[in-house]
């Protein structure tokens, strides 16, 4: 998308000119197994901290670094992903990485989602900022990716894996919510109510999701 922009210069001149700006995307990843509050919180954040058009909300279909370790399936945590971000304005579920086969890698997603004049700012917490450097074609993520930190009070300084990175930094309410917790309350029974989003809560239990501990 193009912006154009037409600036007067001086009294009776006019200069006009075309000045291409890129419209900036957010691209916010992770496995969501559950998606909750904590993930919410941070890409909204995200989005009006940076002045992002829109953040992208992409369940990872085979988070391979997690392999064995992941409870629900993909359509699940696609479905739970959808009814926890609905009605939440400038948040949209992407489904891309869970149509496509094989392991997911960030970089396959960057590749796919670029476009002339958008640019890609990919959102990530402290702990996943400190994995980069162990992705799949982490210098190609580097040139395609402007990287976001989402940054909680009491979090330690996340840096990325090294020189030539873009790196932004947003604060974020820090809300001690994990996907572990989240999942081990439902096995036992225990209430979710504001760890997740009331609609998520209804298709875990709709799909009995993560009654059992595994
Ligand atoms: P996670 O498994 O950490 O997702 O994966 C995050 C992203 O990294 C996904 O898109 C993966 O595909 C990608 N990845 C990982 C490893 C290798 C490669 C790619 C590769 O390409 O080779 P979670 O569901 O656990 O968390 C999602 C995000 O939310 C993370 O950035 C995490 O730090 C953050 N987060 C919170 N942020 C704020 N408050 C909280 C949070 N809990 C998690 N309470």
């Amino acid at each position: 998308m193009n912006s154009r922009v037409r600036r007067r210069h001086g009294p009776g001149r006019e200069r006009h000119y075309d000045r291409v700006v890129a419209v900036r995307v957010g691209v916010f990843g992770g496995t969501f197994d559950p998606i909750h509050t904590g993930h919410i919180v941070a890409a909204s954040s995200a989005r009006h901290a940076l002045g992002l058009a829109e953040v992208l909300v992409i369940p990872a279909g085979d988070p391979w670094q997690k392999s064995g370790a992941v409870h629900a399936c993909a359509a699940d945590r696609l479905a739970l992903a959808a009814a926890a971000i609905e009605g939440i304005d400038g948040l949209r579920l992407c489904s891309l990485e869970v149509e496509r086969a094989g392991p997911t890698y960030t970089a396959d997603t960057l590749e796919a989602l670029a476009e002339p004049e958008r640019e890609l700012v990919l959102i990530l917490g402290a702990d996943a900022v400190r994995g980069l450097g162990s992705w799949s074609r982490a210098d190609e993520i580097k040139h395609r990716a402007v990287i976001a930190v989402v940054h909680r009070e009491g979090d330690s300084e996340a840096l990325p894996p090294g020189p030539g990175w873009r790196c932004e930094r947003v604060e974020i309410p820090r809300l001690d919510i994990s996907s572990t917790d989240v999942r081990t309350r439902l096995a036992r029974g225990e209430p979710v109510d504001g760890l997740m989003p009331p609609a998520a809560i209804h298709v875990v239990r709709e799909r009995r999701l993560y009654t059992a501990p595994r």
